[in-house]
C-alpha cells in the first residue's frame, strides 16, 4: 500500500483524485531540513518517512515562490501561513511590488520503496547531508541516505491578488491563474492545472508503468 505523507488534509484529498483507493494518508511530520529549494526536503523526508512505516511512501512538498521577493516565501511557506498569515503576505507584496506580481506555487513529490530503481539525481548537496545526517541521528543516518528517491516536480504560474474565494487551502484565496483564484475554482478545476495536479500526474503515469 502507498502512504501519502502529509499532515495536511487538503493535499490528501486532491492526491487521491490522482492516485487509487491503495492510497491512505500518513500523518507524519518528518524533518524539514532547512534548504532554498524543496527537492533536498522532500527526498530526505521520503527517506526519513519510508525508514519510519516500513512501506512505500510518496512525500509531498509544496510552497509559493513570489518572483519579486526571489522566491520567498518558498520552502518557508507553511512557517509563514502560520506566523504572518496569507492576507499578510498579500499586503507585504501589494505594498511592495508592482502589478502583476508573478508568482508560482511548485510542489515536489518524493517517492521511496527502499527497491533500488532509477533514482533522480540527489538532490541533496554535502552541506544539506550534514544537517539531514545531525537529525536523522537516532536512525542509521548513512544507510537512510542511501535509500533511492523519485522525484516528480509540478509548476503553476499566477499572480498575487487581494484574497478571494472559500475553496481550497493555505495561499490560495490570493494566487490567481487564468482570472480565477484556485480558492475560486472547484477541486477539479484547481486539481486539472495546479503545481500538485501536474507533479501527481507524473507520478501516477510513472507508478502505472512499475
Ligand atoms: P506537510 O508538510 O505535513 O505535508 P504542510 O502544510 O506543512 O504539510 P508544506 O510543508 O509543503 O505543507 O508547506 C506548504 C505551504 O504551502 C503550506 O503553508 C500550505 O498551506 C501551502 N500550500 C501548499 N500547497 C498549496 C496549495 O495547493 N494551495 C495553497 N497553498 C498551498
Ligand atoms: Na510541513
Amino acid at each position: 500500500m502507498l502512504r501519502y505523507v502529509t499532515t495536511n488534509e487538503g493535499k490528501v484529498r486532491e492526491a487521491l483524485d490522482y492516485l487509487d483507493d491503495d492510497v491512505t494518508q500518513l500523518d507524519f511530520d518528518y524533518t524539514e531540513v532547512q534548504a532554498s529549494e524543496l527537492g533536498p526536503i522532500a527526498a530526505h523526508g521520503a527517506r526519513e518517512a519510508y525508514r519510519y512505516a516500513g512501506e512505500p511512501v510518496l512525500v509531498d512538498d509544496a510552497g509559493l515562490f513570489i518572483d519579486g521577493f526571489e522566491g520567498f516565501p518558498g520552502p518557508y511557506s507553511a512557517y509563514v501561513e502560520d506566523t504572518l498569515g496569507v492576507e499578510t503576505v498579500y499586503r507585504l507584496a501589494a505594498a511592495e511590488l508592482d502589478e502583476p506580481r508573478r508568482a508560482s506555487f511548485r510542489c515536489i513529490l518524493a517517492y521511496c520503496d527502499g527497491d533500488p530503481f532509477e533514482a533522480s539525481p540527489d538532490p541533496i548537496d554535502r552541506d544539506d547531508r550534514t544537517v539531514a545526517a545531525a537529525h536523522g541521528a537516532e536512525q542509521n543516518a548513512e544507510e537512510t541516505e542511501a535509500l533511492p528517491v523519485k522525484l516528480f516536480e509540478g509548476v503553476v504560474n499566477g499572480r498575487i491578488v487581494p484574497p478571494r474565494g472559500d475553496g481550497g487551502f493555505g495561499y490560495d484565496p490570493i494566487f490567481e491563474h487564468d482570472g480565477k483564484t484556485f480558492a475560486e475554482m472547484t477541486a477539479s478545476e484547481k486539481n486539472g492545472i495546479s503545481h500538485r495536479g501536474r507533479a501527481l500526474a507524473k507520478f501516477a503515469t510513472w507508478y502505472a508503468e512499475r
